[in-house]
């Protein structure tokens, strides 16, 4: 219980970092000397100094570190990165234990940190609150473990499960979500949609007014329809055209030329190659059904407008399995998982 205790807290610390730290995790770190916090710290940004080494230096006594437990809330890097090794500064500062939330799959660490404190005769626990470490991160995860990015699916849909009415441009949902969905692009990456949507609702899918960060959009667009002069093209942010045409690099936007056939799969692995770690899906419906129909997807966020009915128009996106867990957060959202543990080995 006492180790779940101080893992909680390095996860809280470790998400004071939120947004900031691509293309590393968010990781938090606490020093226990005989149950006091004697020291903590979090990864700020990448480059920088990794969680355990910030608390460790945060720590005025280090002579108690003999007999204090360093907790992480993912495994100590075993790796000279940006910066030198986790694991081998744990080891030469002399810590009495070490517990770890989850383990990094990062092929450069993968268990070689845990082995290397080991090694040096220092007890390791591991997996406290591993599912909690795991959703941390679970972009990060997501990306090294399967080899693309995280996808997100999102539409908004009536009561009876319209996205649009009339095939129109159609308001579902109201303006408390607008700030909602702000948020959820914010969370990740990139953002994608396809020809259709771009054309009829010419969305510039930026969030700065939010955050000042911007996520790199993604426009499919096979046959290259949608005008430059387009929000979409703006240069408020960068932006990745996939298409059958041409390849090209200018400025902000770069033009990806892709096959026809598995159009889907290769844009993904593209966007792996590019580390990209994270992508929303907001449409149209068609680029969705694509998804789900190609079992890329990992969560999926439904917008309902409960109230709403309509009677002719574009009908919802359908899985093809019943998805593993839904949960409703929120009024009128839902939050669609594929897997019960996600995807991950352990
Ligand atoms: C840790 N503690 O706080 C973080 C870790 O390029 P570098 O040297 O910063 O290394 C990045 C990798 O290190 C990253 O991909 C991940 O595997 C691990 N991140 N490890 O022990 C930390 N941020
Ligand atoms: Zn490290």
């Amino acid at each position: 219980m006492q180790d779940e205790f101080y893992i909680k807290r390095c996860i809280e610390l470790a998400k004071k970092a939120t947004g900031d730290t691509y293309p590393n995790p968010l990781v938090g770190s606490v020093i226990v000397h005989n149950g006091k916090i004697i020291g903590e710290g979090y990864h700020h940004k990448a480059g920088e100094n990794h969680a355990e080494i910030n608390a460790i230096n945060s720590a005025e006594d280090k002579s108690l570190f003999a007999e204090s437990t360093i907790y992480v809330s993912l495994e100590p890097c075993a790796h000279f990165g940006k910066t030198p090794p986790c694991a081998l500064k744990i080891v030469e500062s002399g810590f009495k234990k070490v517990v770890i939330g989850a383990m990094d799959s990062h092929d450069k660490v993968n268990g070689k940190g845990k082995k290397i404190i080991q090694e040096a005769g220092i007890e390791v626990i591991s997996g406290v609150l591993e599912k909690e470490c795991i959703d941390l991160n679970k972009r990060f995860f997501t990306y090294h473990e399967k080899k693309r990015p995280f996808i997100v699916l999102k539409w908004a849909q009536s009561g009876n499960g319209f996205i649009d009415r009339d095939f129109k441009p159609t308001q579902i949902s109201n303006s408390l979500t607008k700030q909602y969905v702000h948020e959820l692009r914010n969370n990740e990456h990139a953002i994608l949609i396809g020809t259709m949507t771009a054309l009829r609702d010419n969305p510039s899918l930026t969030t700065r007014e939010m955050t000042g960060r911007n996520p790199v959009r993604i426009l499919i667009d096979i046959d290259l329809k949608v005008p430059m002069d387009y929000h979409i093209y703006n240069n408020e942010a960068e932006t990745l055209v996939f298409n059958s045409l041409k390849d090209s690099d200018e400025d902000n936007i770069r033009f990806i030329k892709t096959g026809r056939a598995g159009f889907i799969e290769n844009l993904i692995k593209k966007l792996y190659e590019l580390q990209i770690q994270s992508v929303i899906v907001e449409g149209g419906n068609v680029v969705l059904q694509q998804f789900i129909d190609s079992d890329l997807w990992d969560e999926t966020i439904v917008i309902k407008n409960e109230n709403l009915r309509i009677d002719n128009g574009t009908r919802a996106p359908k899985f093809q399995h019943k998805p593993f867990e839904i949960k409703q957060f929120r009024d009128n959202v839902m939050e669609f998982h594929k897997n019960s543990n996600q995807i991950f080995k352990k």
